[in-house]
């Protein structure tokens, strides 16, 4: 594999293992699929991949609730599954980056199993963010502090014979989410051995689960969720938080990185930063922490060109203070997919998914030529849209079952993706029935139906992919605005080389005629709707609404 800092430029592929590829035919995804799977990925032409957690885990977050941070769900595969699956990825040049969850750890770790077994105050308990509650008979929680999946963030702690103990610990997340306490040194060593074992075994780095979540507010103060953002954005509501962004998680970023050093080559470490602005998420990015970030606020844009713009800017500018390349996200395990986000939405409320589609195309090929990493979520390079009409019976998101049904969206993009056939499963599973129910409209949107099929979705990813990795200019580098007139978003990337690639995003609904200077050397475009025309002032490229194109400058 060709060395050197090749997270710079990096396509990602995330993938959500229960939901993409299952051998063992009992519905749901797992390593030996995967491992079945790779000559596809080698083939779109990512350079690595992100696998959400398969480590063994109850499942009551998606394997975000971690038992054992060293060993592998039986329903997923082995240990050996996993050396196999590393190599042969390496071989194909494919790097691999796993999930690790520092916030917490699953209530069927042994940690917390030993806590349950002793009274708060002893050792095992100090692991774990325990507080005694408020009130006479200490029957309240110990502060406001709210789960992001619904209700209280604190459970009760009880004696064996169930009568409360008047302490409480926290959990951010699900209840059997325990948050983990960052000021405790088993902890500290815990993560650092769990970190050596998978490097030593040979994976190129991590993605950190809720990285910006590690250490909370001394005291921790009450929140006033008041104060949070009205318009519904976590980012905003990060800005605030006492429990989000404090300034003491980069110690252990810095503390993580020296390990990630040790190695050689040096494994690398992308953080999951939901933070407020492009200004603090620069500084988990400094050069002695992690490598890259999610930029979200991007992903939050949305289509909507001054929105994407300024984005862009502010990360650009606050990237390049601690010369760290930007990261762009579009979709994932967590959030609508982007080709249902960006439909827009008719007179009776009605999404149009085709308009949809053209628009994620568009804006998956824009901010495939932005300076930077990317990551792409399985299914998007074939178009999948968000299942949003999941039978309540068949949800497991626990935002959904703590909401009673008002909040959890994010079932319908862990839908298991489609990859051949006529009728579900679309060859995911060798048995009849996916974990999630897959909708029959997607028997023209698996990989079988849309391989070599020019100008589906799939193609459209393997040539940009394959232009990304052609043009010298794409991928890290300097990036020169040339148009920014509310309709059109167009910039320049140019290469030492003195190459270039232009990259032009028309957002409006009407047909785009781009300056004649910039020539009509087309390289790959969104949508069909492109066409070189002659005019008096020259020949020059004109592109139909919602279409994004990339020309030779
Ligand atoms: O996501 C963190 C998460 O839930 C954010 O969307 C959250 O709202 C944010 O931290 C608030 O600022 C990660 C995983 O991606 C997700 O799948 C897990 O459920 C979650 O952590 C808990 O591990």
């Amino acid at each position: 594999m060709s060395g050197g800092e090749w997270w710079r430029h990096a396509v990602v592929y995330q993938v959500y293992p229960r939901s993409f590829a299952d051998s063992d035919g009992d519905g749901m995804g797992d390593i030996p699929g995967l491992i079945t799977r790779l000559d596809y990925l080698a083939d779109l032409g990512v350079d690595a991949i992100w696998i959400s957690p398969f480590y063994t885990s109850p499942l009551n977050d998606g394997g975000y609730d971690v038992e054992d941070y060293r060993s592998i769900d039986p329903r997923l595969g082995t240990l050996d599954d996993v050396d196999t699956l590393i190599s042969q990825a390496h071989e194909r040049s494919i790097r691999i980056l796993m999930d690790i969850v520092p916030n917490h750890t699953s209530s069927e770790h042994r940690w917390f199993k030993e806590a349950l077994a002793t009274e708060p105050g002893s050792p095992a308990w100090d692991r774990y963010v325990v507080r005694e509650g408020r009130g006479e008979d200490r029957e309240t929680p110990p502060n406001n502090w709210r789960s992001v999946f619904h209700g209280s963030g604190w459970s009760a702690i009880r004696h064996a014979d169930g009568s409360p103990t008047g302490y409480w610990y926290l959990h951010l997340f699900d209840p059997t989410q325990p948050d983990v306490n960052w000021d405790n040194t088993d902890v500290h060593q815990e993560f650092i051995d769990t970190l050596r074992f998978w490097f030593d075994r040979g994976i190129d780095g991590f993605r950190i689960d809720v990285a910006h979540g590690l250490v909370k507010e001394e005291g921790l103060p009450d929140y006033d969720y008041v104060k949070k953002s009205e318009s519904g954005s976590i980012l905003e509501d990060s800005a605030h938080a006492p429990f989000w962004d404090q300034d003491g998680v980069h110690d252990i970023y810095r503390e993580w990185r020296k390990v990630a050093d040790e190695y050689d080559p040096p494994r690398v470490f992308c953080g999951e930063t939901w933070v407020p602005n492009a200004e603090r998420l620069a500084r988990y990015q400094r050069p002695d922490e992690l490598h890259t970030s999610f930029n979200f606020a991007y992903l939050e844009a949305g289509w909507d060109a001054a929105r994407m713009r300024t984005s862009i800017d502010e990360t650009i500018a606050n990237h390049a203070r601690v010369d760290a390349p930007p990261t762009w996200v579009l979709s994932n395990h967590d959030v609508v997919r982007h080709r249902t986000r960006m439909a827009p939405i008719d007179e009776d409320g009605v999404r149009d998914l085709e308009r949809g589609l053209l628009r994620a195309r568009a804006a998956t090929l824009f901010t495939l030529a932005l300076p930077g990493s990317m990551y792409l979520y399985q299914g998007e390079e074939l178009g999948l849209f968000e299942v949003v009409d999941l039978a309540p019976e068949v949800r497991q998101d626990p935002a959904w079952l703590r909401s009673g049904g008002t909040d959890g969206t994010r079932d319908g993009c862990r839908v298991p993706i489609p990859w051949s056939g006529s009728s579900p499963s679309f060859g995911f599973s060798s048995g009849a029935a996916s974990w999630l129910p897959q909708p029959a409209g997607w028997a023209q949107l698996s990989v079988a139906a849309e391989r070599k099929v020019e100008d589906s979705t799939l193609e459209l990813y393997r040539l940009g992919l394959r232009i990304r990795r052609a043009e010298a200019s794409l991928g890290e580098g300097p990036l020169e605005w040339l148009c920014d007139d509310g309709t059109v978003l167009a910039f320049r990337r140019s290469a030492p080389d003195g190459s270039s690639v232009i990259c032009a995003l028309n957002l409006g609904t009407g047909i785009a005629r781009l300056p004649v200077e910039w020539g009509t050397d087309f390289l790959v475009a969104s949508g069909q709707d492109v066409a070189a025309m002659s005019t008096d002032e020259g020949d020059r490229i004109a592109i139909g609404a919602e279409t994004a194109v990339w020309l030779k400058g």
